[in-house]
């Protein structure tokens, strides 16, 4: 999507620094001149790939159309071929940045950036990095099985697409351990692969990155709310004063706008479909056309909203105020805002649910901050409804898809242990859970989904439950042989 496209600002233009690809490990750190670094990457290469046979994509291919990271500047920094997927060149890449780089933001603002893990907050540090690699190969495992139920090549190759980057973004991160934290490091780096979604003994760290991806709306869904979680936690790390995380962050913001793109469109064609066949034949009940009605989305929609909103983190969070203060992790855009990137003496007004209603209090700006990416996530996650009820509206059809209120079905924060209706009504429990099949997705409604789930593997088929897209992928036709077997 173009509004998704640029994220990283006004960039510097720095030479075009080709990645070395006579490397085993593709990359722009000079790992051939690091022995020691590059040995350790190279022993934790074939684990990754058993991982990757494991717990990657099950359905066989032959090849897919993939893009590969080849440069770094801003222009031309993908190539495009058929590849194997087990041979996609996962590689380290950092942005690059003219001048040294300052810390934007904190107590040590003005200072000159890291260049190396601050002692005084390595742990800080290697928490940020663990939780964000973690959920990496997290999203892997759960999109492992949707290839075999494709609505069409084009999905296939974008799932797959989004599957080979986020196991470059592990990569990125199990960089960032080898190279900074020594022996833990490396044993972290061992635990992203042992962690897997879903596990009893050993999940994944965090909620959503647990949940099941059943289906391909739920996997629209994903991409749109949770990868834009992504989005909103990569843009806080790219104002980092640990450099290397800051360019690491920057470089993995770029491949996230296509995943962003595959959630908008994806959820953009299915609600097309549904809303063209309201209007045709004037109900409401679109099962028996083979689409989706429309509040079996809403309730998708309000599903994936609520677990991602959990993933920002309670809105009072002595570790955000930490983490910032620090120079660990900025705020979103924190280069634009016209304060004093200190904020030691600002307020903030935070939700609180206490007897029986819902209101606010004020708290230190700096411990609120969790609740200010949030609300930057939230006003984002609006442009796509906006889109969606465009759809709905160009069909003629009067109903509309809505955002639930932030404390609907919450596990994390002020609004958790409250039972919250998705207009913002504050219920009883017993009252919420009699009413909760009509707010969130049924065993009924997913076993439904799940019906029109036959997968569309011929070049140009696609399945009947969404619309096809207006363009191929990097100019080529939609029925593209994208993906052959
Ligand atoms: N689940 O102060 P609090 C992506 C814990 S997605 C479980 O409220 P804090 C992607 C918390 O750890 C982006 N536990 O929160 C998307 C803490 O535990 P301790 C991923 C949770 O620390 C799609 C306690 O509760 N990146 O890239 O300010 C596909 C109190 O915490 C949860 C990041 O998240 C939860 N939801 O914020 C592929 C960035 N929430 O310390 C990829 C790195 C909180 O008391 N992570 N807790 O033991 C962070 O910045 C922070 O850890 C969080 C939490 C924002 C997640
Ligand atoms: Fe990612
Ligand atoms: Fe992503």
């Amino acid at each position: 999507m173009d509004d998704d496209i640029d994220l990283t600002g006004p960039a510097p233009q720095p030479p075009i620094s080709v990645i070395d690809y006579s490397e085993r490990i593709p990359n722009n750190v000079g790992l051939a001149t690091d022995r020691r670094l590059q040995r350790a990457l190279e022993s934790w290469q074939p684990r990754f790939l058993d991982w990757w046979a494991a717990l990657g994509p099950s359905l066989p291919t032959r090849d897919v159309y993939l893009r590969t990271a080849v440069a770094i500047g801003r222009d031309g920094w993908a190539s495009w071929d058929r590849v194997p997927m087990e041979q996609y060149r996962w590689g380290i890449f950092l942005s690059e940045r003219g001048e040294p780089q300052q810390i934007g933001f904190g107590q040590h603002k003005g200072e000159p950036a890291w260049t190396q893990v601050p002692g005084e907050y390595r742990s800080e540090l290697r928490r940020l990095i663990v939780v964000q690699g973690d959920t990496e190969p997290a999203s892997v495992e759960q999109q492992r099985h949707l290839g075999a139920t494709a609505p069409s090549l084009y999905d296939l190759r974008n799932l797959f697409q989004v599957n080979v980057e986020e196991g470059r973004h592990l990569w990125a991160m199990v960089y960032l351990l080898h190279a900074y934290f020594g022996r833990d490091g490396r044993e972290e780096a061992e635990q992203l692969l042992r962690r897997h979604s879903g596990h009893q003994d050993s999940p994944r760290i965090l909620g959503a990155f647990n949940e099941e991806t059943t289906d391909w709306l739920a996997f629209f869904m994903f991409t749109y709310f949770t990868d834009r979680d992504g989005k909103y936690q990569l843009g806080t790390m790219k104002e980092s004063g640990f450099d290397p995380l800051a360019r690491s962050a920057e470089f993995m913001l770029r491949e996230e706008a296509h995943h962003m793109f595959v959630g908008t469109t994806g959820v953009q064609r299915v609600v097309q479909r549904t809303a063209q066949l309201m209007a045709a034949h004037g109900t409401d009940d679109v099962w028996q056309y083979g689409a989706i009605p429309l509040p079996v989305i809403q309730k998708y929609l309000n599903l994936h909203f609520s677990l991602s909103l959990d993933l920002f983190g309670s809105e009072t969070s002595s570790n955000a105020a930490a983490y910032f203060t620090a120079g660990l992790k900025g705020r979103w855009m924190e280069t634009r805002r016209h304060d004093d990137h200190v904020l030691t003496g600002a307020t903030a007004q935070v939700p609180v649910v206490a007897d029986g209603v819902l209101s606010q209090r004020t708290v230190p700006a700096l411990t609120a901050l969790n609740l200010d990416l949030r609300d930057e996530y939230v006003a984002d996650c609006e442009r796509g409804l906006r889109k969606w009820n465009g759809e709905l509206a160009k069909a003629g059809v009067d109903q509309r898809l809505a955002l639930p209120h932030p404390g609907f079905n919450r596990n994390v924060g002020a609004f958790a242990g409250h039972f919250i209706s998705p207009s913002g009504e504050l219920l009883d429990e017993a009252r919420w859970r009699h009413l909760a099949a009509g707010w969130l997705p049924t065993a009924d409604d997913t076993g439904l989904v799940a019906g029109l789930m036959v997968g569309h593997h011929q070049p140009g088929d696609f399945a009947g439950w969404l619309t096809p897209p207006s363009t191929g992928i990097n100019d080529l036709p939609v029925e593209h042989d994208y993906v052959r077997f």
